[in-house]
């Protein structure tokens, strides 16, 4: 159930990434990889014991049970049982990963083997296996991470992403291999009450990388003024460098969506709502009627002479047998163009989910501009937060998914187009 609700309607990658976190008990017959090079497998569970055979990076461990924990290296962790090719014996729990990826980092026509691991520090270590016997190390920070490939077929090289989670925000940190050594490009982000600093980047054309720096500050009565700052990276002789100075702008933001304002709540008691407002900018007003009609909620422009219907599908009627029975409804206009709220509470699905879609009216056509939702079945949650963007027209939707002792975000801009709030530049 959890797996299938957070890929419901989410825009990130559906890519299963390694979590690399707090040693944890491997079991029988998973299988893992050696995360450093001549890595000694022993006839016993002890570093005084005789070695049987010396592991390159990358090598492919099957475990076949678990042994005794033991400190090493200042890190407590587990010995195992292994059967490595033809070799069996034990590997202390630090020497493993799952997070390994074999891929031609270099373009060379040769695949290289690429680890990931945690060091005694809790640091993330990527190691590079040239095939020459050379083996490339970076660190790229402290936490619980996520490794991935950047999948970006356009860039032209393949790329490691990792992202880890830290006490203010989020650590990221784009790897790549080449001239037999790992270059990275880094940056933290963090979002507070009182400040937020975040950074997109995208792969425009091959070797070429678009990167906006947005750093804010909100004042108590909820204004913010956020800097930005706009560049175009190129990659040549092994490192990204600028194209052209970087573009500055500042602008006004407006306080985070946090819902309708002044909703009406629909009950099978109290089941419709109607306000009028001119939703299409044409300087008429249309009648909207908002009805929850069957545990559906209908939602009906009238402009003029002519009326357009949409009907919701609640979301956890997907997934349960209980019915919607209440919706909260309204007309907002935090977006810029007035918009129709409607928000389905939808408790009583497994877990939590509260699903807020905003219609837009534009050109006698009633649309989904814009759909958001948060859900949490502890210690799980998946949340969009949602802040629009008026004098761009445009929407910042950062999704945020995990447990409660890890999570990872992803962030999409979308611009109001056509009546639907689209993915594209800003
Ligand atoms: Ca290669
Ligand atoms: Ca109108």
């Amino acid at each position: 159930m959890f797996a299938s609700l957070l890929g419901f309607g989410l825009a990130s990658s559906a890519r299963a990434d390694p979590v690399l976190d707090e040693p944890t008990d491997l079991w029988a017959d998973r299988v893992v990889w050696t995360a450093g090079d001549q890595v000694n497998l022993r006839r016993k569970p002890s570093v005084a014991a005789d070695v049987v055979a010396r592991l390159p990076l990358g090598a492919e461990v099957k475990i076949v049970a678990p042994g005794p924990e033991e400190q090493l290296e200042g890190r407590a962790d587990r010995w195992y049982e292994v059967i490595v090719g033809e070799a069996r014996g034990f590997l202390w729990g630090g020497t493993l990963t799952s997070a390994r990826f074999a891929l031609d980092f270099d373009g060379d026509g040769v695949a290289e083997t690429a680890t990931a691991a945690l060091g005694s520090e809790r640091e993330l270590i990527v190691r590079i296996a040239a095939g020459n016997g050379r083996v490339a190390v970076a660190k790229a920070g402290r936490g619980t991470s996520w490794v991935e490939v950047v999948e970006a077929p356009e860039l032209g090289m393949p790329m490691l992403r990792v992202a880890q989670t830290t006490e203010t925000g989020a650590h990221t940190a784009l790897l790549w291999y080449q001239g037999g050594t790992i270059g990275q490009l880094e940056w933290d982000e963090f979002e507070s009450e009182t400040g937020w600093s975040r950074t997109d980047v995208r792969f425009p054309a091959p070797r070429t990388l678009h990167r906006v720096v947005r750093e804010g500050v909100r004042a108590a009565d909820g204004s913010g003024v956020e800097r930005l700052e706009i560049v175009d990276l190129a990659f040549a002789q092994g490192r990204w460098a600028p194209v052209a100075d970087p573009v500055r702008r500042e602008r006004a933001v407006g306080r985070p969506s946090e819902g309708p304002r002044g909703h009406v709540e629909l009950t099978p008691s109290a089941s419709s709502a109607r306000f009028t407002a001119d939703l299409d900018g044409d300087a008429g007003e249309e009648a909207v009627e908002i009805g929850l009609v069957d545990h559906r909620v209908v939602v009906t422009v009238i402009d003029g002479a002519t009326s357009t219907r949409h009907t919701f599908e609640p979301f956890h009627q997907v997934f349960s047998d209980k019915f919607l029975d209440r919706a909260l409804v309204g007309f907002g206009t935090e977006a810029g163009p007035p918009l129709i709220v409607v928000v389905d509470p939808g408790e009583e699905m497994c877990g939590s989910t509260t699903t807020t879609t905003w219609l837009s009216y534009e050109g006698g056509a009633l649309r989904v501009a814009l759909e958001a939702r948060s859900w949490a079945d502890a210690p799980y949650f998946a949340t969009d937060a949602v802040s629009f963007d008026p004098a761009n027209r445009s929407v910042e939707v950062v999704h945020t998914q995990g447990s409660d002792s890890a999570s990872r975000r992803t962030r999409a801009v979308r611009v109001l187009q056509g009546g639907v709030y689209a993915l594209g530049d800003r």
